[in-house]
């Protein structure tokens, strides 16, 4: 086990996986700037022989959000650059080298939820719960939920949370979409370990054109979209990996699909 510096994140090495654990119980994992610049320093310096990346949590819940106690009197230049730096390195774990499967429990708060959202396999415990009191707080989201956010919930959904105070609970946030596994409570990393390993015996090209260009393509027009997954299609394909892969299941050596728990 390894940590940064300061431990705010604390990191350990499980075969495939890199496991980092969000380490500030006793402020709830709120997020402030330094814990936020350790998270980016795990995802931009993740070894070559990681295939997958498990975002967890100590303590009772995922994340408070935003650390209150920094935002004093930041003016109006710094408040973009910070928010454009917290982006910058959401951005760089959702569009990062590996997948990104998260723990959820307890509060997954404002900048706890954005974070949540930049990783690509939510698990949440039957004890989570999602809310945006940025509305309430005098402040506005600045971690990439305008623009995450609507994409799962929906735009009014996203309003309705933020300007009525709204929560939704694991089973809802099931519902629509916020997290798509919902255990009971205390089985989030267990879970979330096992599908990494899952995800982590994936052709790595898959697995890279899944992140990358999936949610690309999903944005594009469709005949871009065509385009780009054609491109993305006959890239994979040519692996040699997927052809080994292939020729077994042909010559009846590998799994067959079957429905799982
Ligand atoms: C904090 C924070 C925080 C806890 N910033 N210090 N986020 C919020 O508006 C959520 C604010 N937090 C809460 O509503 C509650 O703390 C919780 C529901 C998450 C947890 O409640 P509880 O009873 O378990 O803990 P607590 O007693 O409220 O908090 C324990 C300590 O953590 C306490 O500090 P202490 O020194 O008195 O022990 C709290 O002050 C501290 N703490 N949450 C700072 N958020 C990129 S823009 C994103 C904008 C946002 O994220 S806005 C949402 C902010």
């Amino acid at each position: 086990m390894t940590a940064t510096p300061d431990a705010l994140i604390v990191t350990e090495r499980r075969g495939p996986l890199l496991i980092a654990t969000l380490n500030r119980p006793d402020k709830r994992n709120a997020l402030n700037d330094a814990v936020v610049h350790a998270l980016g320093h795990v995802f931009m310096t993740l070894a070559d022989d990681v295939k997958a990346v498990v975002l967890a949590s100590n303590g009772e819940h995922f994340s408070a959000g935003l650390d209150l106690s920094e935002l004093k009197e930041r003016d109006t230049g710094e408040g973009i650059r910070h928010s454009m730096g917290w982006t910058r390195i959401f951005e760089h774990i959702q569009f990062g080298k590996v997948p990104v499967v998260s723990a959820l429990k307890g509060a997954v708060i404002g900048g706890g939820l954005e974070l949540a959202l930049a990783t690509h396999v939510r698990v949440a415990e039957a004890n989570a719960y999602y809310a945006l009191p940025e509305g309430q707080r005098g402040i506005y989201v600045g971690g990439g939920a305008s623009v995450r956010l609507p994409r799962v919930i929906g735009v009014d959904r996203m309003m309705d949370m933020m300007l009525t105070g709204r929560t939704y609970s694991a089973a809802e946030g099931m519902a629509l979409g916020l997290s798509q596994y919902l255990v009971d409570a205390g089985q989030g990393l267990a879970k979330a370990i096992a599908l990494a390993d899952r995800v982590a015996q994936n052709v790595g090209m898959t697995n890279f054109a899944v992140i990358q260009a999936l949610p690309r393509i999903a944005e594009v027009d469709r005949h871009s979209g065509f385009f780009m997954e054609s491109m993305m299609a006959g890239i994979a394909q040519a692996e040699a990996e997927a052809k080994t892969r292939l020729r077994a299941f042909l010559e009846g050596k590998a799994a067959k699909v079957k429905p799982q728990d």
